[in-house]
């Protein structure tokens, strides 16, 4: 058995109830496979398989916090610190119901390789909490997030873990998380990035992971003799990412029809209202059943369903596997032609292969989500000067990193023979220069 396989199968065994890490490391592994076959000898000695999926530290830990009425609840807080070979541990904290171990890990794995992609010195990490943040008061949101960081605090800093935002987690839970790091500590300083701009955060991060994904989606579509103007887009989710996807979007002069949350389904045929999804999920925090308030066009559909909608292309911006087979093959068959992947991992592995093997482009979210972290990288480079930079300047960093960044993958998946496989390209690319730095750090 190779190298990879013999990887592949024994983390397998070791971590048996974490599926979702088991499908982003196939991916991975999977991908370098060439790299590791002209490199074996070598990596068998130094152990860099083995070494790159175990996490420096996985921590876990009791997060209990008071409700409105008086009553205790207690969640379970994770951080994982996957790999520091470039840089200070860097990722988001989600905040959902379903979060576990194997989510937090496949999420941190992830991170290793995209934050490489952006040439930025930033290592792999990432957090979270089965705290599910729906319907609760500001109050309550703040209890958690104290009594969260009352814990996370002793891990984390400027230089050694920077925390960020991911689902369930914006500029409020931000905020209340930075009070608390302050009060316990001390220190005024940039330890976790998303934060408001009175207290040091960045323009442009709240924007950048949506249009860091339609600068990398343009420049895919360029490449390719294609063009985002005049084309129908369709978007899952309706939070962070998705809202500024479909705000570039529309400003690369397509036409973005469709948006979701957990409960259902927006078709609008004339286009996203911007300005009333923003209202009802951005100010009221309320569900998509709202928007025919809005739009008495619109199409409001319980459950799952904007891939059944015909499309030139299509962004999963919501959750990891929200994006199966059925829905690949109802996309090809409705003439899509490129999938970029807002969120992380929103494609299965069969689903991204049929795309794949159907001429569909297909950017991964290691790549095409990476200018949230990529910014979120930019707001540490302000803190740490001590300056804040203009939209402007930060907006323009922002397209070179991703212009830059398909350019990497391209590059890495052609000198691998893969012209076009944009997933081992990416994959490739960002293993490489992790890579590099182990072997010069040494065993450790
Ligand atoms: P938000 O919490 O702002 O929004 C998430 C959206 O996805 C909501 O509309 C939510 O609906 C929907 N959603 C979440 N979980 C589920 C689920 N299990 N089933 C159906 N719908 C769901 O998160 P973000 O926009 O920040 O994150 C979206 C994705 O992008 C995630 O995969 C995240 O990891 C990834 N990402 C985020 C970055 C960032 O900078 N924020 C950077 C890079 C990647 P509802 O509100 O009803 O739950
Ligand atoms: O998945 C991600 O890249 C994020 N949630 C953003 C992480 C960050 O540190 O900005």
């Amino acid at each position: 058995m190779g190298y990879v396989d013999e990887v592949i199968e024994s983390v397998i065994e070791k971590t048996p109830a974490e599926p979702e890490f088991h499908q982003a490391l196939k991916e991975v592994l999977e991908s370098i496979r060439p790299v590791v076959e002209a490199n074996e000898e070598l990596y068998r000695r130094e152990a860099i398989l083995e070494r790159i999926t175990e996490p420096d530290r996985q921590i876990r830990f009791r997060v209990p916090w008071v409700d409105d009425k008086g009553q205790a609840h207690v969640n379970r807080g994770f951080r994982i610190q996957f790999n520091n070979a470039i840089g200070p541990y860097k990722g988001g904290i989600r905040l959902h119901p379903s979060v576990n171990l194997g989510i937090i890990k496949f999420l941190g794995f992830e991170q290793i390789f995209k934050n490489s992609l952006t040439g930025l010195p930033i290592g792999g990490g990432k957090g979270g909490s089965d705290f599910d943040p729906k319907g609760k008061s500001d109050r309550e949101i703040m209890a958690f997030c104290q009594s969260f960081m009352n814990e996370l605090y002793k891990y984390i800093g400027a230089d050694t873990d920077v925390p960020a935002g991911d689902i369930g987690t914006g500029a409020r839970e931000i905020g209340y998380m930075y009070g608390q790091y302050k009060k316990i500590t001390g220190l005024y300083e940039g330890v976790l990035t998303g934060k408001g701009l009175s207290y040091g955060g960045s323009l442009a991060r709240t924007e950048a992971t949506g249009y860091g994904l339609l600068y990398l989606t343009n420049e895919m579509l360029k490449c390719n003799g294609k063009d985002l103007k005049g084309k129908t887009v369709v978007v899952s989710g309706a939070g962070n990412v998705a809202t500024y996807a479909i705000e570039k979007a529309i400003q690369l002069g397509a036409k973005p029809v469709t948006c979701s949350d957990s409960t259902g389904w927006v078709y609008d045929p004339d286009g996203i209202d911007l300005a009333a999804l923003k209202e009802i999920k951005e100010v009221k925090r309320a569900r998509l059943t709202e928007y025919k308030n809005y739009r008495p066009n619109a199409e409001y559909h319980d459950g799952k369903g904007v891939w059944t909608v015909k499309c030139d292309v299509a962004l999963p911006c919501a959750t990891q596997n929200e994006l199966d087979l059925e829905d690949a093959k109802a996309l090809v068959a409705n003439g899509c032609f490129a999938v970029a992947e807002g969120a992380n991992m929103p494609t299965t592995l069969e689903a991204t292969k049929y795309l794949q093997e159907n001429g569909v482009l297909f950017a991964p979210g290691k790549a095409a989500n990476a200018g949230g972290v990529a910014t979120s990288a930019l707001e540490m480079s302000q803190n740490s000067e001590r300056l804040s930079w203009t939209f402007e300047e930060v907006d323009a960093k922002l397209q070179s990193i991703m212009v830059n960044l398909f350019h990497n993958l391209d590059d890495a998946a052609r000198r691998y023979g893969k012209e076009g496989d944009y997933v081992v390209g990416a994959n490739i690319a960002g293993f490489e220069k992790v890579v590099n730095a182990m072997l010069a750090q040494g065993i450790c």
